[in-house]
């Protein structure tokens, strides 16, 4: 019985059983060990390896976020513990925020990992996440002197979610020998089976190596292999640290799936039957030649290894961004992990031989290696993550590769998860929604489609309108309570949350900001206050990202404390932005930014968060905005900018010329020159402002004045439509019952369908 009475009364005996005390007398802390304890102990009794073909997805992130509030509503029991525990006193949502969220992820592409383990697990597949277990993590963000300051982020001792394994394997570099030890962390499904989340590490880590912020010896391998995920890599030392640590990942995900296909009775000629490899991006490319390398000295022949392996990778391109399709200088290879090496030479002579084509080889002319390119001859499959991400790869990006291998490409349309980004971070809306339509919409998101028919019921959009306003008051003290920040919660909520990058531009959104200033001082007030919102971490060697966060963070000092326009306008920088603070974040948002420029932004999944949560989009047609824009209509989203087409033609033509918008239009050079002006200049430091306004001014590389004027008019335009708040409410739902299509069990389907072929 998983319900009533009977049921809360077993798991109040369960959890005093690990307390050895009463709840009651249990401090916070001690009841979070203990539910923690009950919950592993339930996800356990649903591990399971059935299924003879396996999945194991390798990624370099896994952005899962806090877990144990997601793995009681997946086990079914979340109502049940926080009614049990009411019952003795004590507040689940306090006991949530005991646990450390891991930090074992940057972005999108690691936030997406960790739906899709969820998802994996909720379809009943037999599949299993391979990473790395980063002991500080992605680093914790600060602000000071208005600008970002990097510290280390130890998140283990505070999580308790890993279990140390005795798997470990041996991994060679060049000059040293590493023993491996697997940690694993138990992936519970709605409802389903548990799979696991396999993370390496060695014993040997020193964590006390790392000073003043993040620096620390990058040569000490031995002693920083897994302190950091993505470490800096603006030097020599640190892209080199970038490939043992790629190659530690896989050389144990490699040995590991070897291992348990043969424990499953494969004879490696059949691998194919046991195991799919889904590469996520380019950091874990060297899965391939490690592979073949293992086979050949198993005893297959090179071609019959080459072969093999080409039948069980598959590619996942998730930006078109030059800086992240990894190269390598061969020498770096040659250094490091000088076993592939001569793997990598027989790929890229195979592939000369067959095509005559320089742009597809595999070690160019400068003897640099192309992972993805390696990615794409020895892989089966090469998908991007949106509809139009996926035609840019075909048409431009790897249009020459299409031509060699029509039939390997194909689109999934990045989804996430309903559990997470829904039932959990959005109750109130949850079980509107249920009472609504009913939960069978839990199971399978499309039923939300029948939401539609409330969209002309008055009562059911002031219900709406209700939820909303009760999300922002409950963000607005979260924030408060956490970080001292004061919202009005009366205003628009305007919110921009993602990686800092200049093609994301949040640069145009600060623009905005300070056209809007400038409007409000000169007395055109707006009809409701807004507040911006941003929460972004910028790499820390990535300058003019700081820069942009600078100009931020100087923006909300200088328009916060102006008694003339804080009450019709606020900036809000959230200080260390992550999974935790945008499951508050994302309830409470009425227009959510989407404005990269149009091209460079693969999906975004953020996106999607927040139309499943009634936020209405402003944005480009980039990425999974575009599917967004065909599924809710022109009259429920905003649309604005050059499409990617005329952007591309830009970057073909060599023809985009930031002063050609900016000396023409005063509206812009009055905001940029702002940048620089007097106000800014006693707030902020010259340095970084004035670079960041020559960078706009001179080379502007994401075209931000290119789509400035359209953007300026379409928010002004959404602002306005806000006011009506009926149809403002109509446009929330319209959201809310197309986001069906954007849940991560969707996008699994696909996968297992076309790609994977796990049988059910
Ligand atoms: C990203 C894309 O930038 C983002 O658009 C996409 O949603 C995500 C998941 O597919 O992958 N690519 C890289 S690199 N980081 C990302 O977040």
């Amino acid at each position: 019985m998983r319900s009533g009475r009977n049921f809360i009364m077993k798991l109040e005996m369960l959890v005093s059983e690990k307390l050895g005390k009463a709840i009651s007398e249990s401090s916070n802390q001690e009841i979070y060990q203990a539910l923690m304890a009950v919950v592993q102990d339930m996800a356990e009794q649903k591990e399971s390896n059935e299924g003879k073909k396996k999945v194991y997805y390798v990624s370099a992130e896994f952005l899962i976020g806090k877990l144990l509030s997601n793995n009681m509503i997946n086990l079914g029991i979340y109502e049940d513990v926080r009614k049990m525990l009411a019952a003795n006193g004590k507040d689940i949502c306090e006991i949530e925020e005991i646990e450390a969220e891991p930090s074992l992820g940057n972005g999108g592409l690691g936030r997406l990992a960790a739906c899709f383990l969820d998802s994996i697990a909720t379809l009943g597949y037999n599949g299993a996440g391979i990473g790395l277990n980063y002991h500080l993590g992605l680093f914790q963000q600060k602000f000071a002197d208005h600008m970002q300051k990097e510290t280390k982020n130890p998140w283990m001792d505070r999580s308790g979610w890993l279990k140390r394994t005795d798997v470990g394997f041996p991994v060679s570099f060049g000059n040293l020998t590493l023993q491996s030890v697997m940690y694993e962390i138990l992936v519970t499904g709605y409802g389903n089976r548990t799979n696991k989340l396999q993370l390496f590490d060695i014993d040997s880590v020193d964590e006390s190596i790392v000073q003043d912020g993040i620096s620390f010896d990058k040569k000490e391998i031995a002693k920083n292999l897994t302190l950091f995920l993505y470490p800096d890599d603006s030097d020599e030392d640190g892209r080199k640290l970038r490939i043992y640590q790629q190659y530690f990942m896989v050389s144990n995900g490699a040995q590991l799936i070897l291992k348990e296909c043969e424990a499953r009775g494969c004879n490696l000629y059949d691998l194919p039957d046991y195991a799919v490899i889904q590469i996520n991006d380019t950091h874990p490319t060297m899965i391939i030649p490690e592979l073949i390398r293992l086979l050949i000295a198993r005893g297959l022949s090179v071609d019959d290894a080459i072969d093999v392996v080409s039948r069980t990778c598959a590619y996942t391109n998730h930006t078109i961004l030059a800086e992240a399709l990894e190269k390598w200088p061969l020498h770096y290879l040659q250094e490091i992990v000088p076993q592939l090496v001569p793997i990598i030479e027989i790929l890229d002579d195979k592939v000369r031989r067959k095509y005559a084509d320089e742009s597809v080889a595999v070690i160019d002319r400068n003897d640099v290696v192309h992972m993805a390119h390696i990615d794409i001859h020895y892989g089966f499959s090469v998908n991007g993550v949106a509809a139009l991400h996926t035609e840019i790869l075909k048409e431009t990006e790897l249009h020459n590769f299409y031509q060699l291998y029509p039939e390997k490409f194909n689109n999934k349309t990045n989804g996430i998860t309903f559990r997470r980004w829904l039932l959990h971070c959005n109750p109130m809306l949850a079980d509107q929604i249920t009472e609504w339509i009913g939960d069978g919409y839990k199971k399978d998101a499309t039923e939300l489609k029948k939401l539609e028919k409330f969209v002309e019921d008055e009562q059911s959009l002031q219900n709406l309108l209700q939820i909303k306003k009760e999300n922002k008051h409950q963000l607005a003290e979260y924030l408060r309570r956490t970080q001292g920040i004061e919202l009005n919660e009366d205003s628009v909520f305007d919110i921009q949350i993602k990686r800092l990058h200049e093609y994301k531009r949040q640069q145009m959104n600060a623009l905005y900001v300070i056209y809007k200033y400038l409007e409000i001082k000169s007395g055109k007030l707006p009809k409701t206050p807004i507040t911006v919102i941003f929460g972004a971490k910028a790499a820390p060697a990535y300058v003019i990202a700081k820069d942009i966060i600078h100009l931020i963070l100087c923006l909300q000092e200088l328009i916060n404390h102006d008694p003339e326009v804080s009450p019709y306008l606020n900036v809000v920088m959230v200080e260390n932005y992550n999974v935790t603070l945008a499951e508050k974040l994302i309830p409470a948002c009425d227009i959510s930014e989407q404005i990269s420029l149009a091209s460079k932004e693969a999906s975004g999944t953020g996106n999607m968060k927040f139309m499943l949560n009634g936020a209405v989009t402003l944005g480009t047609e980039d990425g999974a905005n575009v599917e967004i824009h065909q599924f809710v209509g022109d009259d429920n989203i905003y649309i604005f900018g050059a499409k990617s087409d005329e952007v591309i033609a830009h970057y073909e033509k060599s023809d985009y010329r930031p002063s050609d918008y900016y000396t023409k239009n005063p509206m812009i050079q009055k905001a940029v020159e702002f940048i620089t002006g007097p106000q800014m200049m006693e707030i902020g430091k010259k340095e970084n402002l004035e670079r960041l306004s020559s960078e706009l001014k001179n080379k502007d590389w994401f075209m931000t004045f290119l789509d400035l004027e359209d953007y300026i008019r379409t928010k002004e335009r959404a602002l306005e439509d806000y006011t009506d708040r009926k149809t403002w409410a109509k446009k929330m739902l319209v959201n809310i019952s197309n986001a069906g299509f954007f849940s991560s069990d969707r996008t699994i389907r696909e996968y297992n369908q076309d790609i994977w072929k796990l049988g059910d």
